[in-house]
């Protein structure tokens, strides 16, 4: 309210002197006296209900800017506080994301594991089911040196196989009179399987195998009459086996968890 005081408006003061000039003219006599006290309570009244239309006036007003000022600081802190739920909101939500994420992660990985573990994983067409495992078998009528054989493996997604027991030798034997397997002399003379392994164990060799007949049997077929290993020159052509990578892989791996 005292904004409202301390802008009087100028008509009010300006008509209180033109009053009081009137008054000061009129100072002689006893009519003078009780005409200035009329007078007086006139511009006093004049002057209290102009002050009080005013004031109101002001009040009013001042009520309304007073009242839209709350109004809209109400509505700031109410928007403050929004703003700030709504950043606790998105930290929480990006928590959330990142855990979803995680176990999202988690739950493909236990797929993946469960089913590379599951024995009725089919192989790819044209390829053949053994213990859990694919294998190509090559093509009656092919055949090919080691290394070509190989070649034909990798673009296959697949390598020469690696027999790690009799069982695999007689599924790999079994197809042809002769076949290439994944096992050749390495570097340092010794024999190294194409996953760069070396060859553990006596391995299975036909009797007085292997024997390098020429200095030049670098490479192992396994024959179907013996069912044993022997090493003959790379150059020749046989038919082959391969067995397909990731899941000699993941199954070892598997294994070695389990
Ligand atoms: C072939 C060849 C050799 C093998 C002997 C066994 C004549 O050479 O297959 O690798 O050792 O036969 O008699
Ligand atoms: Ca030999």
């Amino acid at each position: 309210m005292s904004l409202a005081f301390r802008n009087t408006p100028r008509e009010v003061e300006e008509g209180s002197w033109n009053l009081m000039a009137a008054d000061n003219r009129s100072m002689h006599g006893w009519q003078s006296h009780s005409s200035v006290c009329w007078i007086g309570a006139a511009v006093v009244g004049l002057y209290t209900t102009a002050i009080n239309e005013w004031d109101n006036k002001y009040k009013d007003v001042i009520y309304e800017i007073t009242k839209g000022r709350d109004d809209v600081r109400d509505e700031r802190d109410q928007l403050k506080i929004t703003a700030n739920n709504l950043t606790q909101e998105i930290q929480a939500l990006q928590d959330q994301y990142v855990a979803v994420v995680a176990s999202r992660d988690e739950l493909q990985a236990e797929v993946n594991r469960l089913s590379l573990n599951r024995t009725d994983n089919p192989c790819h067409l044209g390829w053949k089911k053994f213990n859990k495992k694919c294998y190509y078998v090559s093509s009656n009528g092919v055949s090919k040196t080691w290394a070509n054989s190989r070649k034909d493996c990798q673009e296959r997604g697949a390598d020469l196989v690696i027999i790690t027991t009799k069982e695999e030798l007689d599924f790999v034997k079994k197809s042809y009179s002769v076949t290439w397997i994944g096992l050749s002399r390495g570097q340092g003379g010794g024999w190294t399987w194409v996953d760069g392994t070396d060859l553990e164990g006596e391995g299975f060799w036909q009797d007085d195998e292997p024997n390098n007949a020429d200095g030049n049997e670098n490479c192992v077929e396994v024959s179907r009459d013996m069912a044993a290993w022997n090493d003959v020159p790379c150059s020749r052509k046989f038919s082959w086996v391969c067995e397909e990578l990731d899941r000699v892989r993941s199954h070892s791996s598997l294994s070695s968890q389990n």
